[in-house]
């Protein structure tokens, strides 16, 4: 028995093509259900939908013996017993600072918004720029119009968020994929299968 881990929203739809081609089906009626353990086209394959930031926790517990993940996500968890093996090239995007205006880094202790707390605290620390950070869990992109912080660190695509609430990308933290990340216990135990299913995948990105 295998059990992925998914996250619903972009992953998930940008994962289901990936499996399928791989040869791993989920039916419409399942994925339309309100169950959150899926039945596939393979008795011996069984997909879990839960929050992305519970992908790789679901995974290093070994409740997934594997899962995919934004790296964004990943850089947060950290690695504990997670074996990153696979980019996917899905769900890209950039994590940035965004302010208004360059002017508005310029401060001795600049204070940011974020979810990204530990990216964050990283990429200004080897910069040697004092920070406060205000931790939010959604919408960061109010938080420099309200004047809770100087900036925020959020992820970017297109850019469309930034600019109707007046923010501008300024510094361009890292490219951001989606990986496949695997029970590092279970890489063991189900060798052969998981390998299978990497090769399968990766064969057909
Ligand atoms: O809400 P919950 O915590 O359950 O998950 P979620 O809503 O964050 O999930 P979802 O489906 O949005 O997927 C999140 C994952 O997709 C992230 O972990 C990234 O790895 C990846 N991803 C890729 C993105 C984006 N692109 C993205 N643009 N996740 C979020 N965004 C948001 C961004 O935060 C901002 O609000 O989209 C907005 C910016 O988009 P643009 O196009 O306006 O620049
Ligand atoms: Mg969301």
């Amino acid at each position: 028995m295998l059990t992925i881990a998914l996250s619903k929203g972009r992953i998930l739809e940008q994962t289901l093509p990936l499996l399928k081609k791989a040869g791993l089906e989920i039916s419409d009626e399942e994925l339309n259900s309100r169950k959150l353990i899926l039945d596939t086209s393979l008795d011996d394959v069984k997909v879990i939908i839960i929050r992305a930031t519970d992908v790789p926790v679901f995974v290093q517990h070994g409740a997934a013996d594997f899962g995919i993940s934004g790296k964004d996500v990943l850089l947060e968890h950290g690695a504990d017993g997670l074996l990153e093996l696979l980019d996917l090239g899905i769900a890209q995007c950039k994590l940035m600072v965004a302010a208004s205006d360059e002017q508005k880094l310029n401060q001795n202790t600049l204070k940011i918004a974020t979810k990204y707390v530990n990216s964050t605290k990283r990429y200004f620390e080897a910069k040697g720029q004092q920070i406060e950070i205000i931790k939010l869990y959604g919408a960061m992109e109010l938080a420099p119009v309200v004047g809770l912080s100087h900036c925020i660190v959020d992820l970017v695509d297109t850019g469309n968020t930034l600019k109707a609430n007046g923010l501008v990308p300024l510094e361009h933290i890292i490219d951001i994929s989606s990986r496949l990340v695997v029970n590092a216990a279970s890489f063991k135990t189900k060798n052969a299968e998981i390998k299978f299913w990497i090769n399968s995948i990766k064969k057909n990105l």
